[in-house]
């Protein structure tokens, strides 16, 4: 394959946007060489500017669960956009995406939209803080949730994968009040509620970890979660942001049999386009401005155009559930991977660790020859196949993908494995 086109683009982009990219993800930090520039997506493929196909299992960083450019997606954000894009006032459409969500995931009993999961999660914290009075939050090493100051400490996804999981720039009064611990540690938990347990206004973790590659919470990890801050009343948050509408229509707390007190989404819930969410119990969303104290504003928030493909998503996935199908062709893409290196998946979020152990938290995570998986990566995108460009990311599959998709990648897979 050549990317003439890519370098060139690469070359400009980097004159005028720091590291040529809009989000370090995108940089191929993690893989060498420079990023790939796309003209356009279609189905289960990527097009780049070289006009080289690709099998895409990157999938936007996850909102893409339909494929590029869907048709209802398309339909519904082209008859928006007639009406025009922003009004800086309430539409209905915000009423029926809320309406939906809220069935879809009935631990959220009010929803307030905002434009990323970084603002999400950002807003949940401090929703958390303004109702329980309390200031110490808990995160998980390797979890990521966006970069929100007091929470960038730690924070896997880009930020593990170019070696800044404390950024320069966050002061250490607004992390002071973050407890980071290890995800699966019970007894560590337990500790810090012993320590700080009246202190603690909640807890936010991935409840199915995709930023530090897939890593599947133990049982006992959940239920202490949930019993630890019931007991010590603080709030359990479930960022949802990547498992939303993901991992089931009801995301990983309908599979967990789960009831957060918070939740936080992104990604499906727009379709595509820039939507975050954060919802949950009517009592704690009540404090949130103008119907209580707790400050969140933004211009386009509940933007009609993002509503309307979050809208047209979430309906295709209620009306043609694609769960099935997902976890038929996981399941087909793990054992085919498996035989080369430990695979870690639940549903459509997969990862393949180069780690002879398994991967349970951040510091197995980071033992993973990173150097392998980006020959691996390489290797697979001069084959035609896209993966998330990094060891401490998770894969997407898509409904539009084929038994014929994941056997081609299967055999590419393996002349990869062979070649690197
Ligand atoms: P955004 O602000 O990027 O919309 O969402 C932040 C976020 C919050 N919570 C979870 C669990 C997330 O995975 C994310 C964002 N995910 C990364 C990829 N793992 C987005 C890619 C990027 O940063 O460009």
């Amino acid at each position: 394959m050549q990317h003439t086109n890519s370098i060139n683009a690469f070359a400009k982009a980097c004159q005028l946007i720091p590291g040529g990219v809009n989000s370090p993800a995108r940089a191929f930090g993690g893989v060498g060489g420079q990023p790939i520039f796309i003209a356009r997506g279609e189905g289960p493929y990527l097009f780049d500017v070289d006009g080289n196909r690709y099998l895409d299992y990157c999938g936007s960083w996850g909102p893409l669960i339909l494929g590029h450019a869907h048709p209802r997606v398309v339909q519904a954000v082209t008859q928006a956009m007639t009406r025009g894009a922003s009004f800086g006032a309430p539409t209905e459409l915000e009423t029926q995406l809320a309406e939906l969500v809220t069935q879809l995931m009935p631990s959220i009993e009010m929803v307030r939209m905002v434009t990323s999961g970084t603002e999400a999660s950002m807003s949940a914290i401090r929703l958390a803080r303004g109702f329980t009075g309390r200031d110490v939050v808990i995160k998980f090493a390797g979890c990521y949730h966006g970069h929100v100051d007091s929470l960038l400490v730690s924070a896997g996804s880009s930020a593990t994968t170019l070696g800044v999981p404390t950024s320069p720039g966050v002061p250490k009064g607004c992390t002071k009040d973050t407890l980071v611990l290890r995800y699966n540690d019970v007894a560590g938990l337990e500790e810090a509620f012993k320590a700080h347990g009246d202190k603690i206004a909640g807890v936010i973790l991935e409840p199915v970890v995709g930023n530090m590659g897939l890593v599947v919470p133990a049982k006992e990890f959940l239920s202490s979660l949930r019993s630890l801050t019931q007991q010590h009343g603080a709030l359990l948050i479930y960022d949802e942001v990547m498992t939303g509408f993901r991992l089931a229509l009801g995301g990983a707390q309908q599979l967990q049999n789960m009831k957060p007190d918070l939740t936080v989404l992104g990604k499906i819930v727009g379709g595509g386009l820039p939507v975050g969410a954060y919802g949950g119990r009517a009592d704690i969303m009540k404090k949130v401005m103008p119907a209580g104290p707790v400050f969140q504003a933004g211009t386009l928030s509940g933007n009609p155009l993002a509503m309307a493909a979050g809208l047209a998503t979430l309906q295709e996935l209620r009306d043609r559930p694609t769960y099935a199908h997902l976890e038929k062709l996981g399941a087909m893409l793990e054992a085919g991977l498996n035989v080369h290196h430990r695979v870690q998946r639940v549903g459509s979020m997969w990862t393949m660790f180069f780690n002879a152990e398994p991967v349970v938290d951040y510091d197995t995570a980071k033992k993973s020859d990173t150097a392998k998986f980006g020959r691996f990566f390489w290797a697979m995108l001069e084959r035609g196949i896209y993966l998330p460009c990094s060891q401490f990311e998770a894969a997407f599959l898509m409904s539009v993908h084929t038994e014929e998709h994941v056997k081609q990648t299967l055999a590419a897979a393996k002349e990869a494995l062979a070649a690197i």
